[in-house]
């Protein structure tokens, strides 16, 4: 029956299945009854598998499609009136074209089946940064993903009231066909179509789609912004002062990791700590102090699955330990637990691999992605609420759940140029950085892995409109704020000439996050100013205790920390050159007069010193 009487979210919901003709409706109301069924009715029809219930209770594991494993970024449009709106980097399609053609690929894919309708909020159910989506989908999988991902049920419904908007979407899983799966955005219209595809970011259309595509256009046009970005609490040793960091990293470039991160001892001795907001979106606003506060809009994490164990991130493991959907990791099949490459050093004897066949530990090679028991990309979908280091804030109601943002870092993957960490000279000066960034791409996405692109903000795959209005916003956003987060940039990801990590990186980063909040505070500690920045001074980085070895037997020291804080002026030249032939060829037009000014400035900053006119000898004089 439905749940409302709102003329807008029933004519989404009859038209919807007019079209996909399914069965069945059924409106999730947020009952915990509900929900148990349909976990119940999945592990039934072999969509989802039950774990452990002793180990890990009410856990489930999922494989997708072994075509159906990321985020599709080639076939993922922005379909606006005009193609210049979308942009230079997204891919467009006319939205008539794509409604006819999405239509003609979902027409009667229900039949047979049911189709759910989730009413869900991005945020925290009536505050004020919340917004509301209908997503209507014909998979229990989405169902439960989305049940942990956002807000679910009537509540939302009552929000959205008689007249209410919202954001609608459709999602159809068809037979998940590679060839005609589509991800459409209709911003001009509050609209969402994913046909094909059964898998995370393409089908949980609360978050890459609503959240980050559609809502940085609404945030264009309403003056906020919707970014790829963690959040994080730092409490002080006073446990009264607490500051706010938002980072935009590209995917699986560390989001998670940095806002779950546990400081070394040697800072839990002092009493710092870390609490977590967020750890990939936030919506941020400029509120009536002046000051820019941030929002983390999810209510879960769809988090990188291998590589996370009780070191590197002993808060992402325990928030996996109850309600947490796993995704195309490995089944352990001597307890039904899960594993996955990096989880332990061990390998298990009897582990079923992400396509569901025996996988066999003696002829698992670490740098042959295929012989891997979990898909690189293996997710899991774990309740915020299940995370040790969740912060107060994070679900705080009567519009409490806003933090105020100190500093804001960008970072990527880069072996080499790019230092540990640099701020910018002021806020345009970050907003360059930001538009400037290169990452090497990861699993994430389907394509090749550890190849170097743009990827402005960590934003490329996620801008619902043109790259350089984009820019200009942020830019305009600079001049509302009173008193602008200080910018950083920060690299994890520094190599020797042998491949290794030359810093330690996860917990050790904090070491950096108390420089970049010494720089925000009243009273700063000095620093470098360089070609590209200010870059910080060896010794105000505190290496106390610090123990890690790059290579076995080489332990990191001051020399290290001096090496990835230098600033070649050769290869920055050339950084410079390939950032303007961005600028020049790709993004085109539409980049703000600000950006062009900072390049020139870096440009002019890493000439080379003039060489001292030879001096004349006596016979020419
Ligand atoms: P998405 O969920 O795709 O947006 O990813 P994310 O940005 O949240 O990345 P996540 O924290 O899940 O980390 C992705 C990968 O980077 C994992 O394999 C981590 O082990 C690795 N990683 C994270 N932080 C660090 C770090 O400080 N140093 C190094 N060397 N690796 C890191
Ligand atoms: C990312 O790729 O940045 C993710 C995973 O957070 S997905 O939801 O698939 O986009
Ligand atoms: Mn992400």
């Amino acid at each position: 029956m439905a749940l409302t009487k709102n003329k807008k979210v029933l004519d989404f919901v009859q038209e919807s299945a007019d079209l996909a003709q399914p069965d069945k409706i059924v409106w999730i109301d947020g009952n915990p009854d509900q929900i148990k069924a349909l976990k119940e009715e999945a592990v039934k029809s072999g969509e989802l598998i039950k774990l452990n219930e002793n180990l890990l209770p009410d856990c489930y594991l999922h494989r997708t499609k072994v075509n159906d494993v990321a985020r599709v970024e080639d076939r993922t449009f922005i379909c606006t009136t005009n193609k210049e709106d979308a942009g230079p980097i997204n891919y467009w399609m006319d939205p008539r074209q794509a409604k006819e053609l999405s239509n003609e690929i979902a027409r009667g894919s229900m039949k047979g089946r049911t189709m759910y309708v989730i009413p869900y909020s991005m945020g925290v159910v009536g505050s004020d940064f919340a917004k509301y989506g209908i997503e209507v989908t014909d998979s229990i999988y989405v169902v439960l993903n989305m049940n942990i991902m956002t807000r679910v049920g009537k509540s939302v419904l009552n929000q959205i009231g008689k007249d209410g908007d919202f954001i609608k979407g459709f999602h159809a899983k068809c037979n998940v066909d590679a060839d005609k799966r589509y991800i459409m955005h209709f911003p001009e219209e509050n609209l969402i179509i994913s046909v094909n595809s059964a898998y995370g970011g393409n089908v949980l259309l609360g978050k890459k789609c609503f959240a980050l595509r559609i809502a940085s256009y609404l945030g264009k046009n309403e003056g906020w912004m919707a970014e790829h970005m963690l959040i994080l609490e730092v409490v002080f040793p006073d446990k009264k002062t607490k500051k706010y960091v938002a980072a935009a990293f590209p995917s699986a470039c560390g989001k998670t990791n940095l806002a779950m991160l546990i400081p070394p001892k040697h800072y839990t001795d002092m009493g710092y700590e870390i609490k977590t907001v967020g750890d990939d979106i936030a919506w941020l606003r400029v509120d009536k102090d002046g000051s820019l506060y941030a929002v983390n809009p999810e209510n879960g994490f769809f988090g990188v699955a291998p590589g996370t164990n009780e070191h590197s991130n002993k808060n992402a493991l325990d928030s996996t330990k109850r309600g947490t959907i796993f995704t195309n990791v490995a089944l352990n099949t001597d307890d039904m637990t899960v594993w996955w490459e990096g989880m332990s050093k061990e390998l298990p004897d009897h582990c079923i691999d992400w396509t569901g066949k025996p996988w066999d530990p003696a002829k698992f090679d670490k740098k042959d992605k295929s012989t891997c028991a979990a898909h690189p990309n293996s997710r899991f979908t774990a309740p915020a609420s299940n995370c040790p280091s969740i912060s107060d804030k994070f679900d705080a109601p009567n519009g409490l759940d806003a933090v105020p943002i100190s500093a804001i870092i960008f970072g990527g993957r880069r072996a080499s140029t790019t230092p540990l960490v640099y701020e910018a000279r002021d806020w345009n000066h970050g907003v360059f950085i930001g538009s400037a960034m290169s990452s090497e791409t990861t699993a994430a996405a389907a394509g090749a892995v550890g190849v170097l692109r743009h990827d402005p903000m960590a934003m490329k795959p996620f801008t619902g409109y043109h790259m350089g209005d984009y820019f200009a916003h942020w830019v305009d956003m600079g001049t509302k704020i009173k008193n602008p987060p200080k910018i950083f940039n920060v690299n994890w990801f520094r190599t020797d000439k042998d491949g290794n990590f030359m810093w330690p990186g996860f917990g050790d980063n904090m070491r950096v996050l108390e420089w970049i909040l010494k720089r925000c505070s009243d009273t700063p500690v000095e620093a470098e100013e360089t070609a590209i920045g200010y870059v910080p001074k060896a010794e105000d980085i505190d290496l106390s205790d610090m123990d890690y070895e790059i290579t076995a037997g080489k332990k990191f020291g001051i020399n290290d920390l001096k090496s990835i804080l230098t600033v070649d002026k050769e290869k920055w030249a050339k950084e410079a050159e390939e950032i303007e032939g961005y600028y020049n060829n790709t993004i085109k037009d539409r980049i703000p007069q600000e950006l062009w000014d900072c390049l020139n400035t870096l440009k002019n900053n890493c000439k080379p010193a003039a060489k001292p006119a030879p001096k004349k000898t006596d016979k020419e004089a």
